[in-house]
């Protein structure tokens, strides 16, 4: 029977025995794995709290009970017994289901989520607000292990614990964040568990006092007073009744009738408790349990091998990039005697390479070693190399205190978890000017995660400091100079760059590349992209001279901007336009743009960013503030960027094109000007 199928509701799941849960779970893994090995998708980390959530849907009454998810990227379990299942085969297609919980989606979703972290905070938010409104129902927060090493985690614990307010959080260790999870806590948290002589002695312990008259048979008794009498020196509790939590763990997370007892019985407690449940990420798909990294989050995979079904370029296979759009073509369709390299891939090489010339060369990651490209670093110097854990702003100005002292550090945190530690990046970094260099991947548009996740803003918030300098790359050869620039260079200097693959200019991956990079155009000779010149601090570079508009582009839509020219060539029409990829958006090439606009009048500028204090915005200053406007000519200027709106989730391609930031919304805006 298809038990799945019936399940709209929480009500409906409670209609099940107890007994057929376990054939539950089963439905549900096999339902996962088989839509995110089509579209995509964070497989691990879903596969491994089925019994968990079943367990909360099962106990608690969702939606009236708020379950907050921390991250929810696992909730895809949660997604198909709230009423989804019809939809799921949708997961992170443009228009369909989200990879995350989201609000307008479901109102079972209590949260819109998609950074780390935020659970607790949210989660007493909303229980707070639900005793102001004399709502008695309950609030659950589950927030995994690599999620706890954030400070934000430890604010929420702090007050929650201080209010007393009634709270549930349940702790899901899996000993992962997206790689094997860091520091102290993990250490704390994981070094209790392997303890297996405490676990004994906590097992007699715990029979012992369940032969005591008055303790009875109530596992969550056992379960506490076990537990109080090793806490003070051994176990997690004590970090979490620190903080006036009450604690109760670790339990296994994939035993059911474990989880819905306890469940039941902590569900009458009115004071934040803390339930600290153990599981195994990516639990039933073998593939996934061996190699949870690569299945954190993953692209299209075929079932039986568990292997890649787009690419065997690595970094294309796993999460943190779930490049879903892989292709073996470049954009000029050649096909090109290698795999194409990721910007990411490009970067980690290039650190590789410059690390080997200069020991001053630190890298730092916030848990993402591997999506940022600097797991090659973390291996060739790993006293070098640091993971902080999720924790962007502890990483900003760990890195601030580092470059005091000579070290060059480069902190490659993805653009959208930059926003984190902007306070770090204006206050210890900026104020003192350390040269702390911001490696800002997966800028612009990501695609399938959504609006949490796409980099849309970096320029803005960037921009406004005092003393940065930030570039933006055309293709993958400019973002190596670049990141060499900027590791010479003195002060603080941030790269974006794009997620996914580069232009195939270069066989990348397939040298072994030392301090030299010979960049050898391999495309044909009218592509002016193929030679990739100096980088000089704050200098554009004019790709192509014009006399009837002049378009300003940033970063990759650099490549967008030379389709849209190509395009116009090939239909005869006899435009004359000028091209200046920006390089810098600060401080911008003034000298150039400002002598180009003096004689083209019609401009153009092009970023994938929003509107709103970007590029375009920057382009716009420099010709008010230099009086361009002034001299009597009739300009035009169109800038083609994000409107104010959060952008959806979906391919990039489909992004792009939807949100006019692609070539044909350049060709679209050259035609209305010359007509
Ligand atoms: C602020 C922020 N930084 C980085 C990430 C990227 N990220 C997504 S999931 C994840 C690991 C989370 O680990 P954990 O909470 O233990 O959940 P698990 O996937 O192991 O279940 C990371 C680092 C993020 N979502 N938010």
């Amino acid at each position: 029977m298809n038990l799945l199928r019936t399940i709209k509701t929480g009500d409906d799941l409670k209609k099940l025995s107890k007994n057929q849960l376990p054939a539950l779970a089963k439905e549900i893994r096999e339902r996962i794995i088989s839509v995110v090995s089509k579209n995509g998708g964070h497989l691990a980390s879903s596969l491994g709290v089925v019994e968990l959530t079943i367990a909360i849907h099962y106990v608690f009454n969702i939606p009236s009970d708020s379950l907050v998810w921390d991250v929810g990227h696992q909730a895809y379990t949660h997604k198909l017994l709230t009423g989804r299942d019809d939809r799921f085969d949708s997961l992170r297609k443009f228009k369909g289901i989200s990879g995350f919980t989201k609000r307008s989606e479901s109102l079972c979703d209590a949260f819109t989520v998609g950074h780390s972290s935020t659970s607790i905070s949210a989660g007493l938010g909303i229980s707070v607000a639900k005793h102001l409104k004399k709502d008695n129902s309950k609030v659950i927060s589950v927030i995994g292990d690599g999620s706890m090493t954030a400070g934000l985690a430890y604010e929420g614990l702090n007050q929650a614990g201080d209010s007393k307010r009634d709270l549930i959080v349940i702790l899901n260790d899996n000993d992962m964040s997206i790689a094997p999870n860091v520091g102290a806590l993990s250490s704390f948290l994981s070094r209790t568990l392997s303890a297996n002589y405490l676990q004994s002695m906590k097992k007699d312990f715990g029979a012992f006092l369940k032969s005591l008259p008055g303790i009875g048979d109530d596992i969550y008794r056992i379960a506490k007073k076990s537990e109080n009498s090793f806490k003070t020196f051994v176990t997690p509790g004590m970090l979490f009744e620190a903080f006036n939590f009450d604690y109760f763990g670790p339990i296994d997370g994939h035993r059911l009738n474990h989880l819905i007892d306890i469940m039941e019985n902590i569900k009458h407690l009115n004071e934040p408790v803390l339930l600290h449940v153990t599981t195994k990420k990516g639990k039933g798909y073998e593939p996934a349990e061996k190699n949870p990294v690569y299945f954190h989050g993953v692209s299209s995979f075929d079932i039986t091998t568990g292997c890649s079904s787009t690419n065997s370029n690595n970094s294309l296979k796993a999460d943190q990039s779930l490049n879903t759009s892989a292709n073996t073509l470049n954009d000029k369709n050649l096909i090109l005697p290698y795999p194409i390299p990721t910007y990411t891939d490009v970067f980690g090489k290039t650190m590789v390479d410059l690390a080997k010339q200069d020991n001053k060369v630190v890298a730092i990651t916030a848990a993402m070693p591997e999506g940022t490209g600097l797991a090659q670093f973390a291996k060739r110097f790993p006293e070098r190399f640091f993971d902080v854990g999720i924790a962007e702003q502890h990483a900003v100005t760990f890195a601030a205190g580092m470059a005091s002292q000579g070290m060059k550090p480069v902190v490659a945190i993805y653009s959208t978890f930059m926003q984190r530690a902007y306070d770090q990046i204006l206050h210890d970094v900026c104020i003192d000017s350390h040269h702390v260099v911001f490696a800002l991947d997966r800028g612009g548009i990501v695609g399938e995660d959504g609006p949490t996740h796409h980099g849309l803003f970096d320029y803005s918030f960037l921009r406004s400091i005092p003393n940065m300098t930030i570039m933006a790359p055309k293709d993958e050869n400019e973002l190596a100079l670049m990141l060499k620039k900027a590791i010479d260079y003195k002060g603080p200097i941030a790269i974006r760059y794009p997620r996914g693959r580069g232009e195939g200019l270069v066989n990348y991956c397939a040298k072994d590349s030392t301090a030299e990079h010979s960049f050898t155009g391999l495309n044909s000779n009218k592509n002016p992209i193929q030679k990739t010149k100096e980088i000089q601090i704050g200098k554009a570079e004019l790709l192509q001279d014009g006399k009837d508009i002049l378009i300003l582009a940033s970063g990759r839509t650099v490549q967008e901007a030379i389709k849209a020219i190509d395009e116009i060539e090939r239909s005869q029409k006899n435009i004359s336009i000028a091209l200046v990829n920006a390089r810098f958006i600060k401080p911008l090439d003034s000298g150039l743009i400002l002598n180009l606009a003096s004689k083209i009048h019609n401009i153009i500028t092009v970023e994938e960013h929003v509107l709103d204090g970007g590029f375009g915005s920057a382009v716009l200053e420099l010709l008010v503030d230099n009086g361009i406007f002034s001299k009597g000519f009739n300009y035009k200027v169109k800038r083609i960027g994000i409107k104010d709106k959060f952008v959806e989730h979906g391919s990039q391609n489909i992004l792009r094109s939807e949100y006019k930031v692609d070539s044909a919304a350049i060709l679209e805006s050259v035609m209305e000007m010359v007509e």
